[in-house]
């Protein structure tokens, strides 16, 4: 058996969340080894990254999903009780669920609403001073995901629960009050949420059809019960959230126009250019860390033993940057796309693997649908100035973002 380097320190959590995205990485460079042992949250800890790793991460004989979430990040981003901690046959019934919600058309009724807003908002953010993107994307996101979703948002509600949703993106790996802001909204949310399901329940709140508050409210699993009321609140918002969570995609797109001109150029004239502009976005920019899982049945990989439950963390970003599948990985080079088919183990920032059956990400393609509709908007219709400001990525903050937000100033419609 090939012994896995290890760290020697007796708990390396804190490590973890200071070291940010580079945490496993830099092990691996420093080992000369894509596998290394940790221990993380006091427990021994397996670290993987790369493309043969992340074809084994994704194999649902070997890894399940229960128990494997720490328990901070499900009191904040993830909720407890929704489908990230299922496995097998209510793994599948649940994704199902979800992915019912993502068909092309409902993905283009997304696209156009968020095109709206995008538009109506232009007048307001023209006569504004300066304009911090990710809050002001923020509040049109909220707006559209819950008109998409079936969920009632008064105007005067917006702020509030794009500052809820947005906080609970926030605190999963932090400590201190942002911690506490995204514990608190977790719980305000649920309560918002659930109270929606159960009025369209017993019929006072008629939900859309096909819209996410119908399937959901109205989803009976395989013994044909309906989800406790809490859990549909909590799978609700497995698509509220993260539906704004691309607000974050949407300022590192920005990002990108302003520090490659010529891709500026490139994605206001070509459709193909900006689908391969997003991909590279998604690929070179920090967002979701790594994903984690427990080994079901112990087993041997590459002469290394994996001994039953033993938590294993895959590296997304680590995997997203590694040279053997991305030539100079730290370049921001959307070319590398062109022509370049890209399986289901390589470009992992929402996952690996196969939707349906595996835990890669439900909205992979409203991601990229509403990526592809900022980028050009950002480009096509409207004009701006960056002024001066610390635009900055800490990786070693998780997640991470340039401390601003991104702030535009002078925008004018161009079309
Ligand atoms: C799962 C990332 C947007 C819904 C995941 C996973 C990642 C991820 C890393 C977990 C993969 C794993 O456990 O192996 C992201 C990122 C997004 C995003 C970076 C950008 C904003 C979305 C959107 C939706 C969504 C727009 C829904 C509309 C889900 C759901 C799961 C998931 C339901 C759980 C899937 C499962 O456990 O089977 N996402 N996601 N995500 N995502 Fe996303
Ligand atoms: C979502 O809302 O589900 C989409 C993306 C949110 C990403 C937030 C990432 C923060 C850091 C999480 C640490 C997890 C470590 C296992």
């Amino acid at each position: 058996m090939a012994t896995m380097p290890a760290d020697r320190s007796p708990d390396s959590t804190l490590a973890f969340l200071r070291a940010g995205y580079r945490f496993i990485g830099e092990r691996c460079d420093r080992y000369g080894s894509d596998i290394f042992q940790t221990r993380i949250l006091l427990a021994p800890t397996i670290c993987l990254r790369g493309r043969p790793a992340a074809a084994l991460f994704y194999d649902t004989e070997r890894f399940q999903r229960r128990e494997a979430m720490p328990l901070r990040v499900q009191r904040t981003l993830t909720g407890r009780g929704g489908v990230q901690g299922l496995d097998g046959p209510e793994h599948r019934d649940r994704k199902a669920m979800f992915m019912s919600i993502m068909t092309p058309a409902a993905i283009r009724q997304l696209g156009q609403l968020f095109d709206d807003e995008w538009q109506a908002q232009v007048p307001a953010w023209e006569g504004a001073g300066p304009v911090a993107l990710y809050d002001a994307l923020g509040r049109v996101l909220t707006r559209v995901v819950c008109s998409w979703a079936g969920v009632p948002l008064a105007a005067s509600q917006i702020d509030r629960r794009a500052v809820q949703l947005h906080a609970m993106i926030e605190a999963p790996a932090m400590v201190g009050p942002r911690h506490w802001r995204g514990l608190l909204a977790r719980r305000r949310a649920e309560h918002w949420i659930a109270d929606i399901i159960e009025r369209t329940r017993i019929g006072t709140l008629p939900a859309p059809t096909g819209s996410a508050l119908k399937v959901i409210a109205e989803h009976r699993t395989a013994r044909g019960t309906l989800l406790p009321r809490r859990i549909a609140a909590v799978e609700l918002l497995n698509v509220l959230r993260p539906v704004v969570a691309v607000d974050r995609y949407m300022v590192f797109a920005a990002l990108a126009l302003h520090d490659h001109p010529a891709w500026r150029e490139r994605v206001r004239e070509d459709d193909e250019a900006t689908e391969q502009f997003v991909q590279e976005v998604r690929r070179y920019y920090p967002f979701f860390p790594a994903a984690t899982a427990r080994v079901r049945h112990s087993f041997d990989w590459e002469g290394h033993h994996f001994p039953r439950g033993r938590r294993v963390l895959l590296d997304l970003y680590g995997t997203n940057h590694h040279p053997a599948l991305w030539p100079e990985p730290e370049l921001f080079r959307p070319e590398r796309f062109a022509g370049r088919r890209v399986d289901p183990f390589e470009l992992v920032p929402q996952g690996g693997g196969d939707h349906a059956t595996g835990h890669r990400c439900a909205g992979e393609w409203i991601t990229i649908e509403l990526m592809k509709r900022a980028v050009t908007n950002l480009t096509r219709t409207m004009r701006y100035e960056v002024p001066p400001q610390n635009l900055a990525l800490d990786l070693h903050r998780m997640p991470a973002l340039p401390r601003a937000g991104l702030t535009l100033t002078n925008i004018r419609r161009t079309t």
